[in-house]
């Protein structure tokens, strides 16, 4: 295979690439080599960032949102016609496989055109007045300067998600993606450049550790943090928020479920588990790692997962072959690694998979094989837990209520799913299962951009991301009166 150059990449602040005077490699997780050098911002680079956010997004806020959602619907062209070499992109520096990479983009093409439909609504609300000949409205204003901070799971979609209202609706933004995937965050800020976004509107700063991430959350210039990534930062992030009254946005991860039932069609929930707790290896917030399955057909699943498993062929995800792609690092193939010995310790059956399947060339990338365990408990840590990789617990129980209790009783709150034909049981389980996200008849992952993205408990903080929901984040409510009687007339007391 031809070498890539590795090249290295900058900052955008204020309209400017800049480079920073350190760097980190970026690794290609399926072949271990370098391919890029991201940048390690400082918190100068920060304080530019948002000055020049603070400037640009006065301006922004007065173009007329059909002008701002111009810039949009050329940046989803632009990545339209660009979606095949970003996908090559995204698989080389993320490793999900190219055919998981083409939807990433996909999902941020749609959601460009769908944000910019909204610079023709952002619509408000016109309300009748108490009181005679005064009118009153309540409308969408920008918020200001918004930071994002993105993962390396889904390093465009998830971009495009929080980026794209946050601009629409008039709003400047400060952004640091993630460190092991910088080069979507270039690219895309490339594109937004050509799209003739005004200098200043989007600001681009790298860093691992929390050197960049604090300056931002700590910058009282910025009004909005939106962030996606782990709990444990989730929640420093929101303490920190809070003692400034900043609004924050979190989205931390999930232990989804989905439930087979016993007159499930079986074959269709193999292949929905198949896809929902292997897909980009297990790495997304919305994965499938429990099965909560009926006991009568537990023995009957586990033999269609078992046949399905040998025709996952793992590797390079630019092998259209492939079907299972790497893990993002040896971080990462650590803890998968921890939570299978866990699993063995808490009495849980290994019915196939771990690390000792990967043998000869694969060694070299970050691969783990697909792994099933089984006679699992809900209570064990293998269940509790996100190991986001390719691990699925398998969860037997006795009745649908026991189904719905097990998958309601852990912290995370994100993706939930049924496979079941009693009609009856799909309306009681989209009531009663706890989740922001509720599939019937398929896997949990697959969000389509338009509806709300998101969870309860421990996976965030009430917010959505994309959908229509996602401009609350970005956005204040304003209401708004004229009194157009020529006299003084006073709320609740001037009213006959
Ligand atoms: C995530 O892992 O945080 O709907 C996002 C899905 C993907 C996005 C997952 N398109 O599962």
């Amino acid at each position: 295979m031809k070498q890539m150059d590795t090249k290295t990449l900058a900052n955008y602040i204020n309209g400017e690439w800049m480079e920073a005077e350190h760097t980190a490699p970026v690794i290609n997780p399926a072949t271990g080599e370098e391919i890029a050098k991201v940048p390690l911002s400082s918190e100068q680079h920060v304080e530019k960032a948002v000055q020049a956010a603070k400037k640009a997004q006065k301006e922004w806020a007065l173009v007329p949102a059909p002008q701002r959602a111009e810039v949009l619907y050329r940046t989803g062209t632009l990545l339209r016609e660009q979606k095949e070499r970003l996908a090559r992109l995204l698989t080389m520096e993320n490793g999900k496989v190219l055919e998981e990479a083409r939807g990433e983009v996909q999902e941020a093409i749609d959601m460009a055109f769908y944000m910019a439909g909204e610079g023709r609504r952002l619509f408000g609300q016109t309300t009748p007045s108490e009181l005679k000949d005064k009118f009153a409205m309540s409308v969408r204003v920008p918020v200001g300067v918004i930071g994002i901070i993105t993962p390396w799971n889904f390093p465009i979609a998830i971009a495009s998600w929080k980026s794209f209202p946050a601009i629409v609706a008039g709003n400047a933004v400060v952004w640091k993606p993630a460190t092991e995937t910088p080069m979507m965050a270039y690219e895309l800020t490339k594109i937004l450049e050509e799209a003739g976004l005004p200098k200043g509107v989007m600001n681009l700063v790298f860093g691992s550790g929390s050197t960049v991430g604090d300056a931002m959350v700590h910058h009282p210039n910025i009004q909005v943090i939106s962030f996606t990534g782990s709990n444990e930062i989730g929640r420093n992030i929101a303490a920190e928020c809070g003692r400034q009254l900043k609004k924050v946005s979190l989205e931390m991860g999930g232990k989804n479920a989905v439930i087979v039932m016993d007159d499930a069609d079986l074959e269709l929930a193999a292949d929905g588990i198949i896809w929902s707790a292997y897909g980009t290896s297990g790495q997304r917030c919305t994965a499938c790692s429990r099965v909560i399955v009926h006991e009568k057909v537990k023995v009957e699943l586990e033999a269609r997962l078992l046949a399905k498993i040998k025709h996952l062929t793992v590797g390079n995800g630019l092998n259209e072959e492939v079907k299972v792609g790497p893990i993002i690092n040896k971080r990462g193939i650590e803890k998968i690694k921890r939570y299978i010995e866990i699993g063995v310790e808490e009495g849980a059956r290994l019915l196939t998979g771990g690390y000792e399947l990967i043998e000869g060339d694969l060694k070299k990338g970050n691969y783990f094989a697909p792994t099933i365990f089984t006679d699992v408990k809900g209570t064990m840590r293998i269940a509790q837990e996100e190991i986001f990789g390719p691990v699925v617990s398998l969860i037997p129980v006795k009745s649908f209520q026991e189904a719905i209790e097990v998958n309601n009783c852990v912290e995370f709150g994100l993706s939930s799913s049924i496979f079941t034909q009693d009609v009856n049981k799909v309306f009681r389980a989209q009531r009663d299962l706890d989740t922001g996200i509720v599939y019937v008849n398929a896997g949990t992952t697959g969000a389509e951009i338009h509806l709300p993205f998101g969870g309860t408990k421990g996976t965030g903080n009430g917010h959505r991301d994309s959908g229509i929901q996602a401009l609350d984040v970005f956005t204040e409510w304003r209401a708004v009166y004229v009194d157009y009687s020529g006299k003084l007339q006073r709320a609740q007391i001037d009213v006959e």
